[in-house]
């Protein structure tokens, strides 16, 4: 096998972000960034001579082409075995769990995850350790570093290898194993779930609709759903990943699903629908006439998650995002559990998730997942509600009515305002931050300001610390409004504005959030100007 040893130079802004590198695909496809960023998240592992990696990605435009060079970099560099998803495909939680049951060095997974796909849109690359976890923060700041004083690259010399068939391919001594992504992934859900059970719910008339948003968890779906569960055929829609997922958003919210949501709030809706996003690790649920804000879902999740066998042995622990809502929180304290508070960014619960602190986390932008992998897992939340649908035999809404009875409710709702002018949201949040001293006590709005911060973690295991994390303002009473900037986005900034309000009267369950939270809205953009700052008489997407 020939190699070569390209020169190169730097390429400015390969900063990874919450979830790995995100950039324009035409950025990712000029000559070298592709190339240096692989080689620095090499460089910043210590090299992959004798090490075994995983590689796989959701589909997008140039999955195919990214595969083929990240494979002959890791030949030409000493890897003794890459393991690839057919096609190139592999969903997130699919990849973190071959990475673990594999036992390899860690995986490389292409993603842009919710982003829209294509030439004109975006592209991504993560990395995962060997704990089929993102890398932490200490991993990717060296991956950085790596990207700021890159000379050289060595790659083989090769055709592109036919990564269509499952089997073993040999590219100069390193071998490259091309499995099926879907059958490790079904059989890891069957051990988890009573499969018995949710087949008998779907036979007893028990109708479900799945959207895959022409993403990567459509194989994934159409198989277990359908093909081992019996689901009526047709019930996965939109289930064969396309490289521009059909032209959409492949982002599970009542926005870019309207679709499913027409469907699921129509006469004669079918019992239980869900989608998930463009990897995989995303989802939204929904009942007939009903939506399920990610923050119950995690909450719904704790509190009956023991009606599945995979956790009839009960959690160690919960732990969510500090933007989600305190539904869960809600429950851990009713159940006696140790509940954690981390940044946003599924890679601050690994730690957790690996001391065994906790079983199941989550994220208000629709990540739920649990210890039996290192990343949120769309499908693997949709398991988990149907079987607890059919132990229970309630209706997606009586859960949530009888969870909010039990419980109280979490009115909660986030704002986003996409693509705004990057100066103009960083002075939205630096005008905040000078505000800390001063906002307590002050009314806005009818809400009287009881606490104003910026979130900072320190992680319990390691002791890392990580500074910046979110704006709090706390409001007498329980409201809260939470301001971050997106670390996902390709263009501009996009403002996160996270609303939520704390209701224990079981008269006033049944509100209609946006209503519920006015006051919260009305203060928070009194507070921040977000109107004025940012030129947008309203958010783009509700969720
Ligand atoms: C967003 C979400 C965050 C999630 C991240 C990656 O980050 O808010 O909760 O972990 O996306 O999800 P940000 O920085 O844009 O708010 V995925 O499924 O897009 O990889
Ligand atoms: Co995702």
């Amino acid at each position: 096998m020939e190699t070569l040893t390209v020169q190169t130079q730097p390429i400015e802004g390969q900063k990874p972000g919450t979830s790995g590198l995100r950039k324009k695909t035409r950025v990712f496809m000029e000559p070298r960034f592709l190339e240096n960023f692989i080689q620095s998240i090499f460089t910043g592992i210590g090299g992959v001579a004798g090490k075994t990696l995983v590689l796989g990605g959701d589909g997008r435009y140039f999955n195919d082409r990214a595969a083929q060079v990240i494979l002959r970099m890791a030949a030409a560099q000493g890897a003794v075995r890459v393991i690839v998803g057919q096609n190139a495909l592999l969903s997130t939680p699919a990849a973190s769990n071959v990475i673990r049951k594999r036992k390899t060095d860690g995986g490389i997974i292409m993603s842009a995850s919710h982003n829209p796909g294509g030439p004109d849109e975006d592209f991504g690359v993560k990395f995962n350790t060997p704990n089929g976890g993102p890398a932490p923060e200490e991993v990717t700041d060296r991956i950085f570093e790596a990207t700021k004083v890159i000379e050289c690259y060595d790659i083989a010399v090769t055709e592109d290898l036919d990564l269509s068939t499952v089997g073993e391919i040999k590219l100069g001594d390193m071998v490259v194993e091309v499995v099926d992504p879907v059958a490790d992934y079904a059989e890891l859900m069957e051990s988890l779930f009573d499969f018995d059970a949710i087949a008998g719910l779907l036979k007893s008339g028990f109708r479900i609709r799945f959207d895959a948003m022409h993403a990567v968890t459509g194989p994934y779906a159409r198989a277990i759903l359908e093909d081992r569960l019996g689901a009526a055929a047709g019930s996965v829609i939109n289930a064969v990943p396309s490289p521009d997922f059909g032209g959409g958003h492949p982002d599970p919210n009542p926005i870019w699903a309207k679709d499913l949501m027409r469907e699921m709030f129509r006469a004669g809706a079918p019992d239980f629908g869900a989608a998930s996003d463009g990897d995989g690790d995303r989802n939204m649920i929904l009942g007939a006439g009903a939506y399920v804000t990610p923050s119950d879902s995690l909450a719904v999740l704790a509190a009956n998650a023991h009606l599945a066998p995979g956790y009839a042995r009960g959690l160690a622990g919960v732990a969510r995002s500090m933007p989600t809502s305190g539904a869960v929180d809600r429950v851990a304290a009713a159940r006696g559990l140790d509940c954690y508070e981390t940044p946003t960014g599924w890679k601050f619960f690994g730690n957790l998730l690996d001391a065994g602190r906790v079983t199941l986390c989550g994220e208000e932008s629709a990540g739920t997942g649990s210890d039996h992998v290192r990343e949120k897992d769309g499908l693997w939340a949709v398991l988990l509600w149907l079987n607890i649908l059919a132990v229970t035999g309630r209706s997606v809404s009586q859960m949530l009515a009888d969870h909010w009875a039990e419980f109280g409710r979490n009115y909660y709702s986030r704002h986003d305002y996409e693509g705004v002018d990057k100066a103009s949201a960083e002075a939205l949040m630096n005008n905040l931050r000078s505000q800390f001293a001063t906002l307590p006590g002050r009314s806005f709005a009818g809400k009287t300001v009881a606490s104003a911060d910026e979130f900072a973690y320190d992680d319990p295991v390691d002791g890392s610390h990580s500074a910046g994390q979110g704006i709090r303002i706390g409001f007498e009473g329980g409201g809260r409004a939470v301001f971050r900037l997106s670390g996902t986005g390709t263009v501009g900034a996009t403002l996160r504005v996270y609303l939520e309000d704390v209701c224990e009267d079981p008269e006033a369950m049944n509100r209609d959030p946006q209503e519920a939270l006015a006051d919260i809205i009305a203060a928070a953009d009194a507070i921040a100007g977000i109107r004025e700052r940012t030129g947008r008489p309203e958010p783009d997407v509700r969720t």
